[in-house]
């Protein structure tokens, strides 16, 4: 039985100490083997949900975990706990306030402590989204932010769902100015505020402008969490960009997040210096970046 495959028969308790060892000995022989094999056997699609403090990116989540369990679907999720930012860096176990059943062994909750330091939100997030894509059927990744958190949200997810609340224009604003890149999907939060809702949507859709053929044009959807209102037609847009992905375009946008996680980790271990005498990172389509940061690593320590 593989690693990979023990760690499935496992359950949470050995899922929760995998996951502790990436933090604790990132670059450990054992780790990266083990990220080695769930990059090369992505189960899930990611979708990364993100948007202001406040706005119901948790309780949408809950809302979105209860009916991917109704479809049969199992469920990872790793919440990125911005409150914990100077803390040092931990994955702290059920932090987050996100509604699950913790007897169901088909959903998985965790929170990551952002770092503040280089390597940022991608450096301990990546691995540990790579793990759990390799578990189950679906990953959602929830980050807070507003401008330059929806873009680090994109090296990481293959979905991206903007969360926005009737009434504040602030994301809106971000995208305009070129600050985020443009969601692939816009959650209107609070659709039991009614007509604000309604005009949050028109204004995100005027916002967005038209995508160019052949583009994704950006869904947007009113939803309404603690009714379960549009949760449905949520996961039906998620979806649907899923299917829109599949294939060249999900492999050229995964190839494309390894390669700047693997810049990253260079760097944040090596410095500048250690990144230009790597030389070119580029990886091979389905290259794991974890194999390739060993290799790296033990060619600059020569
Ligand atoms: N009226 C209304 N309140 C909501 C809705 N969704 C979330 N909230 C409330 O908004 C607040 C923030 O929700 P939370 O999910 O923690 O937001 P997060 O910080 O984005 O994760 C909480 O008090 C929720 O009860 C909704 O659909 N309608
Ligand atoms: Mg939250």
């Amino acid at each position: 039985m593989s690693d990979l495959d023990a760690l499935a028969a496992g359950g949470k308790p050995a899922l929760a100490r995998a996951l502790a060892n990436i933090e604790r000995e990132p670059d450990a022989a054992a780790t990266l083997a083990l990220l080695d094999a769930a990059y090369a056997r992505p189960r899930a699609r990611v979708a990364g949900i993100t948007g202001p403090p406040g706005v119901g990116k948790s309780t949408l989540i809950g809302a979105l975990i209860a009916a991917w369990r109704r479809q049969g679907r199992s469920v990872g999720v790793l919440a990125v706990d911005p409150s914990s930012r100077r803390s040092g860096g931990a994955l702290l176990g059920d932090r987050a306030r996100i509604a699950t059943d913790p007897a169901d062994e088909g959903v998985f909750v965790r929170s990551l402590a952002a770092r503040d330091r280089l390597g940022g939100l991608a450096d301990l997030a990546m691995p540990a989204t790579i793990l759990l894509r390799a578990l189950f059927d679906v990953v959602v990744v929830e980050t807070v932010g507003v401008g330059q958190s929806e873009t680090e949200i994109a090296e990481l997810a293959d979905t991206v769902v903007l969360c926005v609340q009737p009434g504040s224009g602030d994301s809106l604003q971000y995208m305009k100015a070129g600050i985020a890149e443009a969601p692939d999907i816009v959650a209107v939060t609070k659709g039991d505020l009614g007509p604000m809702a309604q005009r949050a949507a028109a204004d995100v859709r005027a916002g967005l402008g038209h995508a160019a053929p052949g583009d994704w044009s950006p869904a947007i959807e009113i939803v309404a969490a603690p009714r379960g209102q549009g949760i449905d037609a949520l996961i039906g847009e998620i979806d649907r960009h899923a299917a829109w992905l599949d294939g060249s375009r999900l492999a050229a946008r995964r190839a494309a997040q390894a390669r700047h996680w693997l810049e990253l980790a260079v760097r944040e271990r090596f410095g500048r210096e250690g990144l230009s005498r790597a030389g070119a990172l580029d990886l091979a389509e389905g290259a794991s970046p974890f194999g390739r940061l060993r290799a790296i690593t033990k060619s600059l320590a020569r």
